[in-house]
């Protein structure tokens, strides 16, 4: 927690820890996450200057220039401000590569812990940027190699503080207190928010608005939130959007929204759909005509494999839209536009006679279907912003809003 807050890990209950802790924890939805730099300063004018005063040895130098200049163009594409690189002199922004202690009172301390900092806005010292020589510092877009840390994800949350930012604790923000790469570095909604909350919109936004990508959690009270896949891992719900999953919590705690890499490292971003076969104590994910096997947080080898020659589904199958399998019969139901699939898990085959129409057998729940998960003699079925829950016996079906499993 400490860490997170930005405060020092000291493992105490400290005066600085208890204010934080006393905080009114926001369940709300929707507001501000993100934070500014003690003291809040800001540049008094829009166009800033940088210098790459030292580079590290263990990359090109041309690369190295490449990373900050896009690092500051993801700032620079949502805000007023301007960087310009400078050769000589003092800037702004002055940017070094070092090594353990080097006279600000923030020792680094070889590889891992700790990375980089920055300095507020601010004269001499101020707006600076330190990076830690001693980091396997990469220029790839993504590794899963943990002791190699990509640069331009560094120095884009780096010149955050620089530019007067903290940082936010909405986890798709760039401004997150702990490294998090998990695919393309993009600035979040959150990290929008807050340059603009301190310089204010681009004057002239650029005609190309894909240019200005950012990433979004999903929010969980919305109204509109649809779902690519649901299922239960361990009996226990998860949803799946976009490159994040929703654990639903307790009426105590808040919902949990995190990144999909954060359980397993190997899945990609938009699920097509998953279920649980609790026999095996597996989790199949699918997308596209692929589809991975998790055994709880470990990822099973010689993934991904397809799904034709596996499942016996014909090649017209391009995608399947919704998995789930009743663990007491061991069928798994695959669900296809408006057609639907049963899969004999013990048997490991297809069962005869399909696809049937999804209308005829489970009537009252529409004829597309987003994501689905078994439980308990129940399908839960989701489609937009609604959520049918169909007794199979009895063939009833209750209709409530996708987001009926969350605090809101
Ligand atoms: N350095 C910390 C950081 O940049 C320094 C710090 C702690 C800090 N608390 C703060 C800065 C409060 C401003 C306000 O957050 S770190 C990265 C990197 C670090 C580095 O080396 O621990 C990230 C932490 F380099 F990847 F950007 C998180 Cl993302
Ligand atoms: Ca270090
Ligand atoms: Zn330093
Ligand atoms: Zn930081």
């Amino acid at each position: 927690m400490q860490k997170f807050f930005g405060l020092n890990v000291t493992g105490k209950v400290d005066k600085e820890t208890l204010d934080v802790m006393r905080q009114p924890r926001c369940g709300v939805p929707d507001v501000a996450w993100f934070s500014t730099m003690p003291g809040g300063s800001i540049w008094r004018t829009h166009n800033l200057t940088y210098r790459v005063v030292s580079y590290t040895p263990y990359l090109p130098r041309s690369a190295v220039d490449d990373v900050f200049e896009k690092a500051f163009q993801l700032w620079s594409d949502f805000s007023p401000l301007t960087f310009t690189k400078i050769f000589s002199g003092e800037a702004d922004i002055m940017i070094s590569f070092l090594r353990g202690d080097h006279g600000d009172n923030n020792p680094f301390d070889g590889p891992g812990d700790r990375l980089a900092h920055a300095f507020a806005p601010g004269p001499r010292l101020g707006g600076d940027a330190h990076f830690d020589v001693d980091e396997t510092w990469t220029v790839e877009p993504w590794t899963e190699d943990y002791s190699r840390y990509n640069l331009l994800y560094a120095a884009a949350h780096e010149f955050g503080h620089s530019l007067g930012l903290g940082h936010s604790s909405d986890i798709s923000s760039l401004m997150y207190p702990t490294y998090q790469l998990t695919s393309e570095v993009l600035l979040g909604e959150d990290d929008v928010n807050g340059i603009q909350s301190l310089y204010g919109e681009k004057q002239r936004p650029p005609i190309n608005p894909s240019i200005r990508k950012t990433v979004i959690a999903p929010k969980v009270c919305d109204r509109d939130l649809t779902f690519n896949a649901v299922t239960t891992v361990r009996g226990e719900i998860m949803f799946f959007k976009d490159r994040f999953y929703i654990r639903p919590m307790n009426n105590y705690l808040e919902e949990e929204v995190n990144y999909i890499s954060v359980f397993w490292s190997h899945l990609p971003s938009e699920i097509d759909a998953a279920y649980e076969f609790q026999e095996e104590d597996i989790v199949l994910f699918f997308k596209g005509s692929k589809y991975w096997v998790v055994q709880e947080l470990n990822e099973l080898a010689g993934y991904p494999k397809d799904i034709y020659s596996s499942f016996g589904f014909p090649r017209t199958v391009k995608k399947i839209d919704a998995a789930a399998s009743d663990e007491y019969t061991g069928k798994t139901y695959f669900f296809v536009a408006d057609q639907y699939w049963r899969y004999d898990e013990r048997q490991r085959s297809m069962d005869e006679g399909y696809p049937k129409m999804i209308a005829d057998d489970f009537p009252g729940i529409g004829d597309k279907i987003d994501a689905a998960f078994y439980k308990n003699g129940i399908f839960y079925f989701f489609h937009g912003t609604e959520q049918y829950n169909f007794n199979p016996k009895t063939k009833e079906v209750r209709v409530l809003r996708t987001n009926s499993w969350f605090n809101c």
